[in-house]
């Protein structure tokens, strides 16, 4: 179904968190594919995330956490990554994949980088810029995460179509960089003069419908 209606409205109930980036990647699938969906805010800051409830939906106690009530039953699921993945199997349409084995492995193997390497990389450099106060900041920290980022977003950048999306039309791989990358500036990091192929990514995702509705 492209959109869904009224009648047919899925069931879809998203525990999450605004200022989460893993969050928002699953918001951005969600808007891409006109899914309605229900929030349920879990504030890590004030430790929802570890209540007894909670816990019980995702045992490891992260947002973000999908609940997809159907006929046979709730589907809980958990990481972004395989949220997506099961957003795009049930609601195909419209297609966040592209049809071919080998760009589905190259779309696949960009997200692998995001969860394995940039996300723990720079979630830490985020924290340390965004959350705290610049006199609470270690200088020493920053520059090792910056420079660990920086390599990370050059094999990103070598893995690149030739755009304006990370691997041919805008996909799910596009959807799990686009809260970090978003994010860089404050950061020390400036893709428009350091990595201009990101740069010019970035002014284009800017564009989409989903981005704006997917901040908070
Ligand atoms: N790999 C997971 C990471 C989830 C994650 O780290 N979520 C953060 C918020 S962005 C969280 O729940 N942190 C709370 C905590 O660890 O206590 C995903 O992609 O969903």
């Amino acid at each position: 179904m492209a959109s869904a209606t009224e009648s047919e409205r899925p069931q879809l109930k998203l525990y999450q968190f605004a200022a989460s980036g893993n969050s928002r990647i699953v918001r951005l699938v969600l808007e891409e594919k006109h899914l309605p969906f229900d929030r349920v805010n879990i504030d890590v800051t004030k430790g929802e995330n570890r209540t007894p409830e909670f816990l019980k939906l995702n045992p490891r106690g992260k947002v973000p956490v999908l609940v997809h009530s159907t006929v046979s039953g709730d589907v809980v699921l958990s990481e972004s990554s395989v949220i997506n993945e099961y957003l795009e199997e049930v609601f195909p349409n419209p297609p966040l994949m592209p049809k071919a084995p080998a760009q589905r492995a190259h779309v696949r193997a960009l997200v692998h980088l995001f969860d394995t390497e940039l996300s723990p990389t720079t979630g830490l450099l985020i924290i340390e810029k965004l959350l705290k106060k610049p006199e609470e900041q270690r200088a020493d920290f920053v520059a090792e995460r910056q420079k660990a980022t920086r390599e990370i977003l050059a094999r990103v950048v070598e893995m690149m179509s030739d755009g304006p999306f990370l691997a041919g039309d805008f996909s799910l791989a596009d959807a799990s960089y686009i809260p970090v990358l978003s994010v860089m500036a404050p950061c020390g990091i400036i893709l428009d003069r350091e990595f201009p192929k990101l740069g010019r990514w970035l002014a284009e995702v800017k564009k989409r419908p989903s981005f704006t509705a997917s901040a908070h």
